[in-house]
């Protein structure tokens, strides 16, 4: 099963993607998924310059040697535009080797080891009645888990709050901005430390103690404010904090989990094992943040994750948009097959990209399954995609009141 042909497709539906397209001399088509939000035109260059030559004539069966020879020979290594390209490769041929065996991709992993995945939805609203609200859709949509998200008294414009449903379809909702320039939003850390305890307690009076509540923090505070939230968080008991900190910093983790008890999860900025190397061996996590897409793949997601096993560590791999359908089905096909499965984040993704991406993944009574399709069960739609070409986007950026750029 040789490699004839690699392309690189660049296409926009509702933001945008980068998909890797190989075919092989069998007549068999795989998918990768490359997209880095923001960043993507680097990923294109990437492999359509550096590494669509390398593929070609190569035996698309030879998985684990492939990556290593990407990764190793480059003498580059690491970072999110190189593990992204490397995804994009390996996911393809994941895809390939499952579609020759006639199997769906998680056969080839080692099989089912649940009958379903658990996945949280993003509910937000800029004050408690829309929030409530927001809650309210997600579970009659059938989620199970929800992570919150609110404005803050203080705050102008604080990132993952979308606008309520009727003023912006709420699966149209899209953290990066179609722009020329990244949009200026604003921050304020003590304002901020005062009104989510007061956010949480209210969410949990109002839709009790069973339901599983997540919090994503975008590495906005130091270890010591981390700690502080982490400790005024504990009474509405998480599944997790995440992002408390910002990422370089493996041993910040170190302090707040010396202060609190609610779960920490960390790494979807995170490209390698290396990125978690303290955080795993010394158990300052509970959840391995990881998207496939910009860790090298499921080859190197696997190893990651079989590595966080051994001390007890879950998945909760990365799934917001900007993972197109083809990156989320290759989480979808790992989940189900390892057994330190946590949780898997669902963002639903608009119209128009399920018009490119055609999709054989299930979501029902909040668990989400890859369905049964040889390969990933997902295809993309060349005629569709055309119709959505390129377009610059940004995520935002903050600043504080003096004008300072704060961390992500
Ligand atoms: C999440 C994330 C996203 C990211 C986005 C960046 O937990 O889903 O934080 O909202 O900000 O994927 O590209
Ligand atoms: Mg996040």
């Amino acid at each position: 099963m040789n490699i004839t042909a690699a392309e690189v497709i660049v296409t926009s539906p509702d933001r945008n993607f980068v998909t890797l397209k190989l075919t092989t001399d069998d007549g068999l088509v795989g998918w990768g998924d490359g997209t880095l939000n923001g960043r993507e035109l680097s990923v294109a260059s990437y492999l359509t310059d550096h590494v669509v030559p390398l593929l070609l004539g190569r035996d698309a069966h030879r998985i684990e040697d492939t990556w290593q020879f990407l990764y190793r020979s480059a003498y580059w290594r690491r970072g999110p535009v190189t593990m992204a390209a490397i995804a994009a490769v390996d996911v393809a041929l994941w895809d390939l080797k499952a579609k020759a065996a006639g199997m769906p991709l998680y056969q080839l992993l080692g099989g089912a080891s649940r009958n379903g995945l658990m996945a949280y939805g993003h509910a937000s609203g800029r004050d408690e009645a829309e929030l409530f609200d927001s809650i309210r859709r997600h579970l009659d949509q059938g989620f199970r888990s929800i992570r919150v998200q609110t404005s803050v008294p203080g705050i102008d414009a604080v990132y993952g709050v979308r606008a309520p449903a009727g003023e912006e379809p709420e699966h149209h909702y899209e953290p990066a901005l179609r722009a020329a320039q990244p949009m200026e939003e604003d921050w304020d850390t003590r304002a901020y430390l005062r009104h989510i305890p007061r956010v949480f307690e209210a969410v949990r009076s109002e839709f009790g103690p069973e339901l599983p509540l997540l919090h994503d923090v975008h590495h906005r505070l130091t270890p010591i404010q981390a700690a502080r939230l982490g400790k005024d968080l504990e009474p509405y008991d998480l599944f997790w904090m995440e992002d408390c900190t910002p990422a370089e910093n493996q041993d910040a983790l170190r302090l707040v989990r010396q202060h609190t008890t609610t779960p920490l999860a960390i790494g979807e900025v995170f490209n390698t094992v290396w990125d978690y190397q303290t955080l795993i061996k010394d158990q300052l996590i509970d959840y391995v943040r990881s998207a496939v897409t910009h860790t090298g793949g499921i080859t190197a997601m696997r190893k990651l994750l079989d590595y966080a096993a051994q001390y007890q560590i879950k998945s909760g791999i990365h799934g917001p948009t900007d993972i197109s359908p083809v990156g989320m089905a290759a989480a979808l096909h790992l989940d189900l097959a390892i057994h330190n499965f946590g949780i898997q984040e669902y963002m639903q993704h608009g119209d128009a990209t399920n018009e490119v991406f055609r999709q054989t993944f299930s979501f029902e009574n909040g668990y989400l399954h890859p369905g049964h399709q040889p390969g990933l069960g997902v295809e993309l739609d060349e005629d569709a995609a055309a119709k959505f070409p390129y377009r610059p986007a940004y995520l935002p950026y903050n600043r504080l009141k003096d004008g300072t750029v704060h961390d992500w």
